[in-house]
C-alpha cells in the first residue's frame, strides 16, 4: 500500500517559511512584495484558483492585486492592463490566469509580460533559461511537482520517469525539469502508442492530461512514486485525478492525492516566485 504524498502539508510548511521570510524583507529591508493576478471571463475553475491564489498572498504577507476582467476584454484592453502592471513598482510578479478567451492570443499577453515579474515563468525568456539549465522563474506546477518528490526522498537521478502530457504549463517544463535532475526521461502525449507499456516503465510516473482516471492502477510499475497533476471534476461535482487513485496505491511506493496533492503546491510555489522577484528588484539575490 502507498504512501500518501500529503501536499496540502508540504504547502503549509513552504508557506511557513515564506511568511517568515517575507516579514524579514518588510521589517529589516523595507520590502512589500506584490503579486498582481490578473482573470478575464467567468470559468468557474480558473475562479476558484484565483481565489486559493489571493488567500494565499494574504496568509503570508504578500500583497495581492487583483484584476478581474470581463469575458469580452479585448486583446488591447489586456495588453493595456499588462504594460501598467508592468511599469508599477509596487507589483513584483504578474500572473494572467490562462485560458484566456478565444479573442485574445495568449502567446502575444504571455511575452508582453516583463520578463523579470513573470510568476508564472511562462514568458519565453524564462522558457530559455529553464531549456537551458539557468532557470530563474519556473512554472509554478512542475516546480511544485518537484519539490514533492524532493519532500519524499524521492531522488530522480538515473531513474526512469515518465510524463504523460507534453503542454507548455505542465508537462513540458516537468520534463526539462525531471532532465535536469538526472533522470531518464519520456514524455508520452496523445499520439504515444501503447500508452500502458511507457507508464509500466517508470519509476517516477507524472500524469498531466485532464482526462479522468485514464491511467490504470495495474499499468503501475511496483514501486513506482505517482505524482497525479491531473484535476477534473465528475458529473457528481467531486474532484478526481488522471490517474485510477484506489487502483494505483495498491501498486505504487508514493502517491498524490486529488485534491491536496499536486494543486496546493502550484500556489506555495507562486508565491515563492513572487517573493524571489521582489529581492530581485532590489538586488537582494545572486
Ligand atoms: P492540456 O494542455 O490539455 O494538455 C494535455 C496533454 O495530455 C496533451 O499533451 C495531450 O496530448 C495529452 N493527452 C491527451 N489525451 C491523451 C491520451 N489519451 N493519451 C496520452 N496523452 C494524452 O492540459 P494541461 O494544461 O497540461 O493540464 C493537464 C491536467 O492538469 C488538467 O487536468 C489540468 O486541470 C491539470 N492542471 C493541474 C494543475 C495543478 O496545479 N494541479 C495545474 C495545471 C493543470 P497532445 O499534446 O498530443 O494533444
Ligand atoms: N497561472 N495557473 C496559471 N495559468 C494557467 O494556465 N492552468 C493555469 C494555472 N493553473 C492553476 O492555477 N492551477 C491550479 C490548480 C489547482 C489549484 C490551484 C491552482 C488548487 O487550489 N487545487 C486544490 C483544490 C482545487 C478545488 O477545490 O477545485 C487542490 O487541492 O488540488
Amino acid at each position: 500500500m502507498a504512501t500518501i504524498i500529503d501536499g496540502k502539508l508540504i504547502a503549509q510548511q513552504v508557506r511557513s517559511a515564506l511568511k517568515e521570510e517575507i516579514a524579514y524583507l518588510r521589517d529589516k529591508k523595507g520590502l512589500q512584495p506584490g503579486l498582481a493576478v490578473v482573470l478575464v471571463g467567468n470559468d468557474p475553475a480558473s475562479q476558484v484558483y484565483v481565489r486559493n491564489k489571493k488567500r494565499a498572498c494574504e496568509e503570508v504577507g504578500i500583497a495581492s492585486f487583483a484584476h478581474e476582467l470581463v469575458a469580452g476584454t479585448t486583446q488591447k484592453e489586456l495588453l493595456a492592463l499588462v504594460e501598467r502592471l508592468n511599469r508599477d513598482p509596487a507589483v513584483h510578479g504578474i500572473l494572467v490566469q490562462l485560458p484566456l478567451p478565444d479573442q485574445i492570443d495568449e502567446t502575444r499577453i504571455l511575452n508582453a509580460i516583463a520578463p523579470d515579474k513573470d510568476a508564472d515563468g511562462f514568458h519565453p525568456v524564462n522558457v530559455g533559461r529553464l531549456a537551458t539549465g539557468t532557470p530563474v522563474f519556473r512554472p509554478c506546477t512542475p516546480w511544485g511537482v518537484m519539490e514533492l518528490l524532493r519532500a519524499s526522498g524521492v531522488d530522480p537521478a538515473g531513474r526512469h520517469a515518465v510524463v504523460v502530457g507534453r503542454s507548455n504549463i505542465v508537462g513540458k517544463p516537468v520534463a526539462l525539469m525531471l532532465l535536469a535532475a538526472h533522470a531518464t526521461v519520456t514524455i508520452c502525449h496523445s499520439r504515444t502508442p501503447d500508452l500502458a507499456v511507457q507508464v509500466g516503465r517508470a519509476d517516477i510516473l507524472v500524469a498531466a492530461v485532464g482526462k479522468p482516471r485514464m491511467i490504470a492502477g495495474d499499468w503501475i510499475k511496483p514501486g513506482a512514486t505517482v505524482i497525479d497533476v491531473g484535476i477534473n471534476r465528475l458529473p457528481d461535482g467531486k474532484l478526481c485525478g488522471d490517474v485510477d487513485f484506489e487502483a494505483a496505491r495498491q501498486r505504487a511506493a508514493a502517491i498524490t492525492p486529488v485534491p491536496g496533492g499536486v494543486g496546493p503546491m502550484t500556489i506555495a510555489m507562486l508565491l515563492k516566485n513572487t517573493v524571489e522577484a521582489a529581492k530581485r528588484s532590489r538586488g537582494l539575490v545572486a
